[in-house]
């Protein structure tokens, strides 16, 4: 069996803001399978996939899993002392290739994708009630772009200004297969998930239920 029952129009990519560059279904389905395995593997070790704690004694309702470096808010490590105590896992040769080839494919400049060298991988998981409040990702000390990658559940990705968290926004969906790229004057806007839709994942993916999102980034910290 293959195919979908209601197939939906292809969408076109889209620039929302300068340097935030929207590629639908930029993932084949093998790739996303293949990523949905890996994330299976990373989520159970060397450090459990778990709800980070903030500063504040709040708990995300996101599960957040680590490679390369280990973030806890609002700093990066390469144990995660506040999880197990162990050492994260190694950040794949074949990972850095993809976030090079998304880059490239999102700016349709080779030399950028070239120059760029991810270290870190965050993977959130997002089960039908998981949300992400809006925030700004300034915890690397490169300004490199962050490349993001859904598999799974669709969900609304909200993309706001530089200056706080408020309106003016940009809704977009975010479906499974999707590359985004956040660099330049994007790359510290604020954003969040407002909302996931359960069960509107292919089976072909892999996923039996809710959202991944991979970002790669690069810390801008030594080796
Ligand atoms: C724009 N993740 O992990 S991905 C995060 O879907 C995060 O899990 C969301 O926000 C998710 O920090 C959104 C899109 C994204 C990721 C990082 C960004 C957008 C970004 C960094 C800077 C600007
Ligand atoms: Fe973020």
């Amino acid at each position: 069996m293959s195919g979908e029952l209601f197939p939906r129009p292809p969408r076109p990519r889209a620039e929302i803001a300068p340097g935030a560059v929207h590629v639908p279904d930029w993932l084949p389905e093998e790739r996303q399978r293949e990523l949905v395995d890996v994330c299976r593997d990373w989520a159970r070790g060397p450090v459990p996939i778990r709800h980070t704690v903030l500063p504040n004694g709040g708990v995300m309702s996101v599960q957040t899993v680590c490679v390369g470096w280990h973030w806890q808010p609002y700093r990066y490590t390469r144990t995660a002392g506040d999880v197990n105590g162990a050492r994260v896992a190694e950040f794949p040769d074949w990972l850095l290739r993809l976030g090079r080839a998304a880059l490239t494919e999102a700016y349709g400049d080779p030399a950028a994708g070239a120059a760029y060298t991810p270290d870190t991988a965050l993977i959130n998981f997002y089960d039908g009630d998981a949300r992400m409040g809006m925030h700004q990702d300034k915890d690397e000390k490169s300004e490199a772009p962050v490349v993001s990658l859904s598999v799974g559940d669709r969900c609304v990705f909200r993309f706001g200004g530089t200056e706080n968290r408020g309106r003016p926004y940009t809704d977009v969906e975010l479906s499974s297969g999707d590359l985004f790229v956040f660099g330049g004057p994007s790359r510290f806007a604020y954003h969040g998930v407002p909302k996931v839709y359960p069960g509107t994942a292919d089976p072909a993916t892999g996923m039996r239920g809710g959202r991944l999102n991979i970002t790669l980034r690069e810390t801008g910290l030594p080796g």
